[in-house]
């Protein structure tokens, strides 16, 4: 299986060009419920073998301008987002997980993960030990995998998700320009500031993706100027990433919507894997969700995943739950693209 994964994942692939060099990478294209995935099967770095949360150090530290070359802008945009497939560390394990994102390499990515595992499987780069189940290392944790396939198709992946919790209620903070909000921050494989409808906020639609953008870069730098929750298990995922703005469901038999802000610029397309889980975990610590219950949950475009709240469990001292989310993604081609070490732009630009 790891030879497999190997081979269907070789290392960076250069090929000289007079002194300089091009760095080849061969992807599968696609999105899951509108958001994009970017699957690197050919030109992945040679990372020292470790759990898949070492291997995100390592990365960051010693070849961040892969990421940022085949995230950003020319290659990609402000929502792109993919991932790399290693060999796992447990002999129990499928395959290991490396997002890259133009927000980072993030620990968990709900969406990615439902497409990289969709494109993986039906283009063969994934060999399951146990047809129609996965076990899956992400540099958050360990992830249990069902998923529907056939003739070729994988129509939906469920993930059961990392433990997510609660981390810090009823945090008070005055936004210029828009009013005072309270905010609670939860867990879900990312920390995400969750917006509930209050005061100004009135609802998504009232608001506009343009406006949410600009709110959410606000709202995040006061958050982080005020709180750091940090992992009770692994301290190197900490510090609030995302905004959630949670809204009413826009159709009967959906439970919330929600715009999550990632990056710099971006509206998640999906309804947010991580996101959701996080909603969840909140709503839950809240008596608002009971183990067994299901959460439908519209993205800004109104695109669906399926929550649930499988378990309670504990994550050090904070009582926390394990969400699944479940959802469909779409391959939509083949991507030869290559970075000249002497081109304008290697490592992409942020405008
Ligand atoms: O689905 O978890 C997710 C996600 C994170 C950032 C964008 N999507």
């Amino acid at each position: 299986m790891d030879d497999q994964i190997a081979a269907a994942s070789t290392a960076v692939r250069d090929i000289a060009l007079g002194q300089q060099r091009r760095h080849i990478f061969e992807c599968i294209d696609g999105h899951t419920a509108g958001n994009p995935v970017r699957l690197v099967v050919e030109g992945r770095p040679a990372l020292r073998d470790g759990s898949m949360s070492e291997r995100r150090q390592e990365f960051l530290a010693t070849c961040d301008w892969i990421r940022t070359g085949l995230m950003f802008e020319p290659r990609g945009h402000d929502m792109m987002s993919g991932g790399f497939f290693y060999p796992p560390q447990s002999p129990e394990a499928d395959v290991g997980i490396l997002f890259i994102e133009t927000s980072g390499c993030l620990p968990m990515c709900g969406h990615g993960t439902i497409g990289l595992l969709t494109f993986g499987l039906e283009y063969g780069h994934i060999v399951p030990k146990t047809p129609g189940q996965l076990v899956v290392e992400v540099p958050a944790g360990t992830l249990r995998i069902d998923y529907a396939m056939d003739a070729g198709r994988v129509h939906s992946v469920k993930i059961r998700n990392v433990p997510s919790y609660l981390a810090i209620r009823d945090l008070a903070i005055e936004v210029p320009g828009f009013g005072p909000l309270t905010l609670d921050v939860a867990y879900g494989g990312n920390y995400y500031a969750i917006v509930e409808p209050q005061g100004a906020y009135t609802g998504l639609d009232a608001l506009g993706a343009a406006r949410l953008i600009e709110l959410s870069r606000t709202i995040r730098s006061l958050v982080r100027d005020m709180v750091e929750p940090v992992h009770p298990i692994d301290p190197t995922i900490r510090g609030v990433s995302h905004v959630l703005w949670a809204d009413a469901p826009s159709a009967p038999d959906a439970d919330g919507r929600n715009a999550v802000f990632y990056g710099e610029r971006a509206i998640d397309r999906s309804p947010c894997g991580t996101g959701t889980s996080a909603r969840m975990a909140q709503l839950a610590a809240r008596g608002r969700l009971s183990v067994g219950d299901s959460y439908v949950h519209e993205s800004y475009i109104r695109s669906r995943f399926i929550g649930r709240v499988e378990t309670a469990t504990t994550l050090g001292e904070f009582p926390a739950i394990v969400p699944s989310i479940e959802g469909s993604a779409y391959a939509t081609g083949f991507n030869r693209l290559w970075i000249d070490d002497d081109e304008p732009f290697p490592a992409g630009f942020v405008v």
